[in-house]
């Protein structure tokens, strides 16, 4: 009998450390310490014996039914373990990896230009005006004296609109940012010191003319304002947006209808890889005295200038950006380097 029972505590313990499922371990169990199992067995037939060996043979089984128990605890506690081991090497999670996230988005770089602008502009106290992209045919061209024969109002140069409703008025996509100046002027006592940035169309498409491009005019009209304050301002500008002192502004004639005289501003860098090259970067002149009427100002009183310029033109130069397509293309290889 005493072999038996040490035989079959040794035999257990192996047939438990052989499995390495719960569920195996469970019915292995079953087989020593269930109902009909070997030690309940053994329990049984204790009470055959005679009473001089019952005592012994007792503390015997129940000495070896305490063995199986704790073996089995433990060879649960080892599975559970490597169970755990096994999931948390399966399911890893790296917490010090950086975040999944959407990718950052940007400012586009005619947009950069755009803020820059204003901002300088700001500064030397000029106000930010606004007004439609779809305009009047009289804002955007008889206030500022284009004659009915102009070239500019053709339909090969101009989107025009259809509006049924609109009253008789010609609407079109307005082909330059003037018509927010008189929108401006006429709602505004002077003195009159504003920018107006903004999209403009015109039906022209090649490599060095979109659809769609961008201008920014400047107006500043009081009662003594003269192309002695343009040359000040614009060239304080230019050197504050191209971050340089060193670089020269020169004035030449030229013509536009809504000005008289009429120039074209041409800058020059003095140093870099433009060095010396004339450049130009603006039209300007003195408010013609009829779009100072049409402003609803009396031009035996009120006098100054204005400019226009090009916000992909500016953006080029200061980028050093060849190819004005790459504004328009979306192409984020492109736009990212201004990030
Ligand atoms: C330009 C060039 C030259 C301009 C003139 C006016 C107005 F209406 F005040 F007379 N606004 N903008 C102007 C003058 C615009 O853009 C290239």
């Amino acid at each position: 009998m005493l072999e038996d029972t040490e035989a079959l505590v040794g035999r257990a313990i192996a047939e438990f450390n052989a499995t390495a499922d719960a569920v195996e371990l469970e019915r292995i169990k079953a087989q020593y310490l269930g109902k009909s199992g070997h030690l309940t067995m053994a329990l049984k037939t204790l009470g055959k014996l005679p009473p001089d060996q019952r005592r012994e043979a007792g503390a015997r089984i129940n000495s070896a039914k305490d063995r199986i128990e704790s073996a089995l605890a433990e060879r649960r506690a080892d599975i559970a373990g490597a169970a755990l081991e096994a999931r948390l090497a399966e399911e890893s999670l790296d917490v010090t990896l950086p975040g999944r996230r959407r990718g950052g988005g940007g400012i586009h770089p005619v947009m950069r230009t755009w803020r820059r602008v204003e901002e300088i502009f700001g500064s030397i106290g000029f106000d930010v005006g606004d007004g439609p992209e779809i305009e009047t045919d009289w804002y955007n061209f008889t206030a500022l004296n284009n004659p009915l024969n102009h070239p500019a109002r053709s339909m090969q140069d101009t989107f025009y609109v259809e509006d049924k409703d609109a009253g008789g008025l010609n609407l079109l996509l307005r082909t330059h940012t003037s018509p927010m100046q008189v929108r401006y002027a006429r709602s505004h006592k002077p003195p009159i010191k504003v920018i107006v940035p903004g999209r403009t169309y015109r039906v022209d498409s090649d490599a060095t003319h979109s659809p769609m491009f961008h201008q920014v005019e400047g107006l500043w009209i009081d009662e003594n304002i003269s192309f002695a304050d343009l040359k000040g301002v614009y060239t304080d500008f230019l050197r504050r947006f191209f971050e340089s002192d060193d670089l020269q502004v020169r004035f030449r004639p030229s013509y536009f209808p809504f000005t008289e005289p009429s120039a074209e501003i041409d800058m020059a860098f003095k140093s870099g890889p433009l060095k010396g090259r004339w450049l130009e970067i603006s039209g300007a002149g003195q408010v013609h005295p009829d779009v100072v009427r049409n402003y609803g100002l009396d031009p035996e009183r009120y006098i100054g200038f204005a400019f226009g310029s090009g916000l992909e033109r500016l953006t080029m130069l200061r980028y050093g950006i060849s190819d004005l397509r790459l504004f328009f293309e979306g192409d984020l290889r492109f736009l990212g380097q201004f990030n």
